[in-house]
């Protein structure tokens, strides 16, 4: 794993390019456990995912599990780093160039935006070697895709291209082959640029109403909101804006 910080913004880049960047055990721990430490970090402020070679990730390593048992993948508990990124609180977005598939595309659905290359090649494989989606696949795909065209992804095993996904709702953007880091850069630079408080409350909001219920997430969002107004952020935005002039975010 290649972790670049470079303040505002640290990108997290796997690396294992002749297995296509399968998510192996040691993998997922050492990226959930970067990613926690950049989600300290004071200075990091966005984080971005992208793979090496010809993949972001070609899913599990199939290797690793081919021979395990349902105890010992129950056992396992392989699920522990998926649910630490989960609770990432900074943006992260996904950078896909190539294949993004089974927990590959699950590892992108994870984040919160996904910048995808033309080249890019979602799917949930797992159908073809005898399993099914495990980290999120068919409730993400779901939620993002609906019920119709995420059964046929899931049943059939099939790809679709980034454009596709795109035109679907999962890709945030679509760029040339070989600009998905450039351009995720570009947005996580962007989203640095934002008060912090305000940026971490507002994600923590959106993703509550792509898992939760509106009941659930109406009254979030509103003590979200009523809670900024106790940040230093809050009074400099607004006043900056009545006084024409740019705001000087303090992070508080
Ligand atoms: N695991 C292990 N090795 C892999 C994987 C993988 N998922 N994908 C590719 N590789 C390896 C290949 O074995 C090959 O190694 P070698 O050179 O030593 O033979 C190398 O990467 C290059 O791959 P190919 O030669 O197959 O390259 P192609 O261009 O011919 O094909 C494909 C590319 C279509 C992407 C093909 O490699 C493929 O189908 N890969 C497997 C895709 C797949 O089935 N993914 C789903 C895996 S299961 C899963 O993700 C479940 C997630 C559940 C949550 C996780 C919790 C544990």
């Amino acid at each position: 794993m290649l972790v670049h910080r470079a303040p505002p913004v640290a990108t997290v880049t796997l690396n294992r390019p002749d297995v296509l960047n399968a998510l192996s055990r040691p993998l997922m721990d050492e990226l959930a456990q970067r990613v926690a430490e950049l989600d300290a970090d004071d200075d990091v402020l966005a984080i971005v995912v992208t793979g090496s070679g010809r993949a972001f990730a070609a899913g599990a390593d199939i290797a690793e599990m081919a021979g395990a048992g349902a105890a010992e993948m129950l056992e396992g508990d392989r699920f522990a780093a998926w649910q630490r990124l989960r609770g990432t609180k900074k943006p992260l977005i996904a950078a896909v160039s190539g294949y993004a598939l089974g927990g590959g595309c699950e590892l992108a659905m994870l984040c919160d935006m996904i910048i995808a290359g033309e080249d890019a090649r979602f799917g949930q494989p797992e159908v073809r070697i005898g399993v099914m989606p495990g980290a999120g696949g068919t409730q993400l795909l779901t939620r993002a895709l609906g019920k119709w065209q995420a059964m046929e992804l899931v049943l059939t095993g099939r790809m679709l291209s980034a454009r596709e996904m795109y035109e679907r709702g999962l890709v945030t953007r679509v760029v040339p082959q070989g600009l998905h880091l450039h351009e995720a850069l570009r947005l996580a630079a962007e989203i640095a640029k934002q008060p912090p408080v305000a940026v971490r409350l507002a994600k923590e909001a959106v993703q509550k109403a792509f898992l939760g219920t509106l009941e659930e997430g109406l009254p979030l969002e509103r003590k979200n909101f009523y809670l900024l107004f106790a940040t230093e952020d809050q009074t400099e935005g607004m006043r900056a804006f009545l006084e024409k002039r740019a705001p000087v975010w303090r992070g508080k």
